[in-house]
C-alpha cells in the first residue's frame, strides 16, 4: 500500500511526512524545498483487536499458560493488541499551475507517484501562500482553486504520457473498436501503475460524458477530459485540509464541503502539531497515542520541560482540541478501510500457533482488497504460492476454504500449496 503526498510548495507536505513517518526530513516556509522524493512508512491501526488477544484467550481457556503469546510483527508494531499496519507514504516536489508546460519544477517528478495505490492533496487552507507557494500577507486564497488546480494539472501528467504515440493508439481502434484504444491506454499507462480494470473504469466514465465520435477527431480538451477520468480511476485524490491551526473557519469550510460534496475524503490537519507531538512524545517528554485529541505530560516532561515548553505544548491541546485531533488517524483510516476497502489479513504457516517458519508469532498483517480470496491471498504472498494453492485454513474457525473463499478483516489464514 503506497500513498503519495501531493500538493503546491509550502503547504505542509514534508511536514506531514516527517511526522507520520518519522524521519527527518528538510521543511522550510518556501516553496520547492523538497526536490528529490522522500519515501518512508507509516503506521496505520487495524480496525479489529490483534488476533494475539484471541489465540491467548485460547490457550488460556484449555488452562495453559498465556506467558510470552504476543505478535512479533515483522514490520510495524502492536499497542494495547491494536496491530499498526505499514503503509508507505511518497512526498514529492510541489507542483505549480502550469507545471505541465514546464513551470516551477515541472511535472517530470510525477513519475515518482508511480505505483501508489492512493493521492493525498495536502492544501493550505491558512491561506499563508499563493498558489506558488510564496508566502503572502493579506490571507486571502481560494482552496477550492488549490484543489481544482492540482487536478488538472495531474490530468496534464496524464495526457502527456498518452499523447506520446496517441496516432499508433488510435489506429487500433479502426480495427479493434474501444478496446484497441484501452489495450492502447493500458500499455502506455501500465509504467506509472495503472491496471486493465482502472483504464476500463476510467474510459467508461468518459464514454458515458462524451458525445461520440472517434478518437482521431478528438482535441486537447477532449483528450484532457479522458486523463481527468483515468487519473480519478488510477489515482483517487483525498484531501488533507492542512494549517487548521490558523485557518479561518469559513475558508475550511469551503474545501470541506466541495470536496465532500464530490463524495471524496478531507479531514482537517495539523501537520506540524502532529510532528511536535511524536517528537515529544519521542522525547518521553508527552505520552500521546496517534489519534487522540489530547495527551498528558509525563513525569521525565514535568522534570525537564520550562515554562516556554509548557506554554507551547498548552497551545498545542488547544489546537488538538480546536480541530479534533491533528486529522491523520481519521484521514488515513478512513482513506484505506473505507474508500480503497482494504482488510488486513494474516498469513501464517502453523495453523494451531499462528507462527511462520521461524516460530514469530502473526508476523505478517497484510493489506488486500476487501473481496480478496483465499487464492487472492496467496499470490499476494508468493506467486509460487498461488501457482501451487491447493486449499486454505480459516485459523480461526479452523475451517478449510476453498480457493474462492472471499476473506474478511482480521482474518488469519494458512495456504496449502505445492510449492
Ligand atoms: N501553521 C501551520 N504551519 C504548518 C503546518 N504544516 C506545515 N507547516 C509549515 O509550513 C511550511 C512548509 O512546510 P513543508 O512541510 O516544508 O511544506 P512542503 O509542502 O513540503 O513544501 P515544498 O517541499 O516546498 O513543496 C513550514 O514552515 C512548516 O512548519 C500546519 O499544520 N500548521
Ligand atoms: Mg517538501
Amino acid at each position: 500500500m503506497k500513498i503519495g503526498l501531493v500538493g503546491k510548495p509550502n503547504v505542509g507536505k514534508s511536514t506531514m511526512f516527517a511526522a507520520l513517518t518519522e524521519i527527518n526530513v528538510e521543511i522550510a516556509n518556501y516553496p520547492f524545498t523538497t526536490i528529490d522524493p522522500n519515501v518512508g512508512i507509516t503506521l496505520i491501526k487495524a480496525r479489529h483487536d490483534c488476533p494475539a488477544k484471541i489465540l491467548r484467550e485460547r490457550i488460556a481457556s484449555s488452562g495453559r499458560k498465556t506467558d510470552g503469546i504476543e505478535c512479533t510483527p515483522r514490520t510495524g508494531s502492536c499497542n494495547n493488541d491494536i496491530r499498526l499496519v505499514p503503509v508507505t507514504l511518497v512526498d514529492v516536489a510541489g507542483l505549480v499551475p502550469g507545471a505541465h508546460e514546464g513551470k516551477g519544477r515541472g511535472n517530470q517528478f510525477l513519475s515518482d507517484l508511480s505505483q501508489c495505490d492512493a493521492l493525498i492533496q495536502v492544501i493550505d487552507t491558512s491561506c499563508s501562500t499563493d498558489l506558488s507557494g510564496n508566502p503572502i500577507a493579506n490571507k486571502e486564497c481560494d482552496p477550492i482553486k488549490e484543489h481544482e488546480f492540482l487536478i488538472s494539472e495531474l490530468a496534464s501528467w496524464i495526457l502527456g504520457i498518452i499523447n506520446n504515440g496517441w496516432m499508433r493508439g488510435v489506429r487500433r481502434v479502426q480495427s479493434e473498436g474501444d478496446k484497441g484504444l484501452i489495450n492502447y491506454l493500458f500499455q502506455t499507462l501500465t509504467g506509472i501503475g495503472a491496471k486493465e480494470n482502472q483504464i476500463i473504469i476510467g474510459f467508461n466514465n468518459f464514454k458515458s460524458k462524451e458525445e461520440t465520435s472517434t478518437p482521431w477527431d478528438w482535441d486537447e480538451e477532449k483528450k484532457h477530459r479522458l486523463a481527468l477520468e483515468l487519473r480519478e480511476s488510477i489515482f483517487p485524490l483525498y484531501v488533507a485540509a492542512n494549517k487548521a491551526d490558523v485557518a479561518k473557519k469559513e475558508d475550511l469550510d469551503k474545501i470541506i464541503n466541495f470536496v465532500k460534496n464530490k463524495n471524496s475524503v478531507i479531514f482537517p490537519t495539523a501537520a506540524d502539531t502532529e510532528l511536535a507531538l511524536r517528537r515529544a512524545t519521542r522525547a518521553n517528554l508527552i505520552k500521546y497515542e496517534f489519534g487522540s485529541t489530547d495527551f498528558i505530560i509525563t513525569e521525565h516532561g514535568k522534570k525537564e520541560l520550562s515554562s516556554n515548553q509548557i506554554s507551547g505544548l498548552e497551545k498545542i491541546r488547544t489546537i488538538l482540541l480546536k480541530i479534533g485531533g491533528t486529522g491523520f488517524n481519521e484521514l488515513i483510516d478512513k482513506i484505506i478501510f473505507e474508500s480503497l476497502e482494504k482488510i488486513v489479513v494474516y498469513p501464517v504457516q502453523d495453523e494451531n500457533k499462528w507462527i511462520d517458519g521461524e516460530g514469530k508469532i502473526l508476523p505478517d498483517a497484510l493489506l488486500v482488497d476487501k473481496k480478496t480470496t483465499a487464492k487472492g491471498l496467496a499470490y499476494a504472498v508468493h506467486t509460487d504460492l498461488g501457482d501451487g494453492f491447493i486449499k486454505a485454513v480459516d485459523c480461526k474457525s479452523s475451517r478449510i476454504i476453498g480457493s474462492e473463499h472471499e476473506l474478511n478483516d482480521g482474518d488469519v489464514i494458512k495456504i496449502h500449496s505445492k510449492s
